[in-house]
């Protein structure tokens, strides 16, 4: 079950709070900090429906010794909360990966986009300064706050949204800076470009696509509707991303950094890829509809790193084909496990039913 807020018992001087934790990102960083030794606090939503599926299997029975996970009730937009969890947690490095992330969806939900992803940044930064604690703090920032402007992107290049989710990450990655530059905290923005992987959400393009070629390998989808398919993004590769993150917060000074692979591929060019793995030609399958487009699109994302290589040696290997065959293998993995399992009773991890 999820353990009670509690005094926090310190087990090792590393001890990590994620906000987003149920989120890609999250499970990834989850992961990577328990396994070097960190205590590791998130932050979840309370839902009517289970949300901890990305992180399930990092569970640790609470009464072993040992590298721990501890979830905590909160929401970006509950300052009050946020200032008793980070009094009661003493975390010495933050990484704020919650947001409403979904810039389509942030045209339909500019105001709640606004409040969660740009204000509960700050909402997070005030209670970092109120509690008066010392420690690291990262601000998941976004290369769609280039958006308009031409690639490739690096950390002088002019900022040009063309979203509310945009606009809100500009304004989330200027308190951090202000924050910095104001009152001496440590703290970055990781400028990401877009970053992929088999427990990506399923409505971004690339896991739409892999999931869609799956099912239609499989014979249970025949057709997949899509937006705007000129659209050309960086895609990396998200468990590479997340060390990136925890590289910015070990360095000795507090900068920001770019990370990307550099080289730009169309959306087109990533549904041939997902689609000729399986075997299939995607022009008998893909048709368009124009509830997929945004009304301002980002035409061109295309990262350039050459600071974070040079300054914390981070350097993504897996380029956007290997990860559309990684994602369309998981997918048609858990397809067929989920057909094959049809009759089973789910197993439930008894954390998920703590309230
Ligand atoms: P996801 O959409 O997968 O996860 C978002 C997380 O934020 C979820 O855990 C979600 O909780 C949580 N969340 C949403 N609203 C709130 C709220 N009001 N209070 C508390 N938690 C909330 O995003 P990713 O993991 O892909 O991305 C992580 C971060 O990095 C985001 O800030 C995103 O904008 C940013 N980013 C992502 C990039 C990418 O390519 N993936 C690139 C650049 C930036 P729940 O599960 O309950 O919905
Ligand atoms: P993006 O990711 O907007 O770049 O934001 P998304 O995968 O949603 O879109 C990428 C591009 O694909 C085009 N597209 C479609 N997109 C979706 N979702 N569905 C479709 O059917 C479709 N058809 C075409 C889009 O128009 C767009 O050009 C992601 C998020 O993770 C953000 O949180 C993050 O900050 C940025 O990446 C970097």
């Amino acid at each position: 079950m999820i353990t009670p807020d509690r005094e926090r018992q310190v087990t090792t001087n590393n001890v990590a709070l994620i906000t987003g934790i149920t989120g890609q990102d999250g499970s990834y960083l989850a992961e990577l900090l328990l396994q070097k030794g960190y205590e590791v606090h998130g932050i979840i939503r309370r839902a009517s429906t289970f949300n901890t599926a990305r992180i399930d299997h990092l569970y640790v029975d609470p009464h072993d010794v040992g590298p721990r996970l501890t979830l905590h009730y909160g929401d970006l937009g509950d300052g009050s909360r946020l200032n008793t969890l980070i009094a009661a947690i003493r975390p010495t490095e933050i990484y704020n990966l919650a947001a409403q992330s979904h810039v389509r969806v942030s045209f339909d939900e500019p105001t709640y986009t606004g409040d969660t992803t740009g204000l509960g940044s700050m909402r997070l930064l005030q209670a970092v300064r109120a509690v008066g604690i010392s420690c690291r703090y990262y601000q998941a920032s976004s290369s769609e706050m280039f958006g308009g402007s031409p690639p490739p992107q690096n950390e002088s290049t002019a900022f040009y949204p063309r979203s509310p989710y945009g606009a809100a990450k500009v304004y989330a990655y200027w308190m951090t800076r202000n924050y910095r530059e104001a009152y001496d905290l440590f703290a970055v923005n990781g400028i990401l470009f877009n970053h992929e992987s088999p427990r990506r959400g399923e409505t971004f393009v690339t896991r739409k696509i892999t999931q869609a070629a799956a099912r239609i390998a499989l014979g249970t989808q025949k057709e997949l509707f899509m937006g705007n398919l000129d659209a050309v993004r960086d895609w990396g590769y998200a468990p590479e991303y997340v060390e990136g993150m925890w590289r910015m917060l070990q360095a000795d000074t507090p900068q920001d950094y770019v990370l990307a692979t550099g080289v730009g591929v169309t959306v087109r060019d990533f549904l041939e890829a997902s689609f000729s793995h399986v075997g299939l030609d995607w022009q008998d399958h893909v048709r368009f509809d124009e509830r997929y487009l945004r009304p301002t699109e980002v035409d061109a994302l295309v990262g350039d790193a050459t600071k974070a290589r040079t300054e914390l040696g981070w350097v993504p290997t897996v380029c956007a084909a290997d990860i559309a065959r990684i994602m369309v293998d998981a997918d048609l993995k858990a397809l067929e496990h989920e057909a094959g399992s049809w009759h089973d009773t789910p197993d439930v991890p008894s954390w998920r039913v703590g309230a």
